[in-house]
């Protein structure tokens, strides 16, 4: 059964180029309702922990390094099939792939920094949104 949540971050190039209003915008427009929202900024043991999956990969220390260089606003976010549609509305990892119209093609500047993050699987999602906040923070 599909699971009608989803987790996201708002990352530190999109807040720092005054893009929040207009994301969260686009994603409240597309029809998901925000049930937990902050602003907060990621230590290193933070990001270094939440992307512990791409530790072997080339780019860690980089994303590590971006994701904590400023602030980044993270959301629990509900729909029917939230995980396949957000991923769908932000786009491609790489936004000079992303379709037209998706939050990375409008808003990102590079594959690294992307804009926005969405959690790939239902598992994630509960993961990442258990990661950044309590029961009590999730309505
Ligand atoms: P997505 O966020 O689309 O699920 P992932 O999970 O493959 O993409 O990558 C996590 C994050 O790592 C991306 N959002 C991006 O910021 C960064 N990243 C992914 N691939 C690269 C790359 N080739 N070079 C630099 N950064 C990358």
């Amino acid at each position: 059964m599909a699971s009608n949540r989803t987790f996201t971050m708002l990352k530190p190039d999109a807040l720092a180029k005054g893009y929040i209003g207009e994301i969260l915008n686009q994603i409240t427009g597309s029809g998901f309702k925000i049930v937990a929202m902050k602003m907060t900024q990621m230590t290193e043991n933070d990001a270094k922990t939440f992307y512990e999956v791409h530790k072997e990969r080339p780019f860690y220390g980089e994303l590590v390094d971006y994701m904590t260089s400023g602030p980044i606003v993270a959301a629990i976010l509900e729909k029917e099939n939230a995980v396949d549609d957000f991923r769908t509305l932000i786009g491609a990892t790489n936004p000079e792939e992303a379709a037209e119209g998706t939050i990375r093609k409008k808003f990102a500047t590079s594959i690294s920094e992307n804009a926005i993050h969405g959690s790939d699987s239902d598992e994630n999602a509960k993961i990442e949104g258990n990661f950044h906040f309590s029961g009590r923070e999730q309505f």
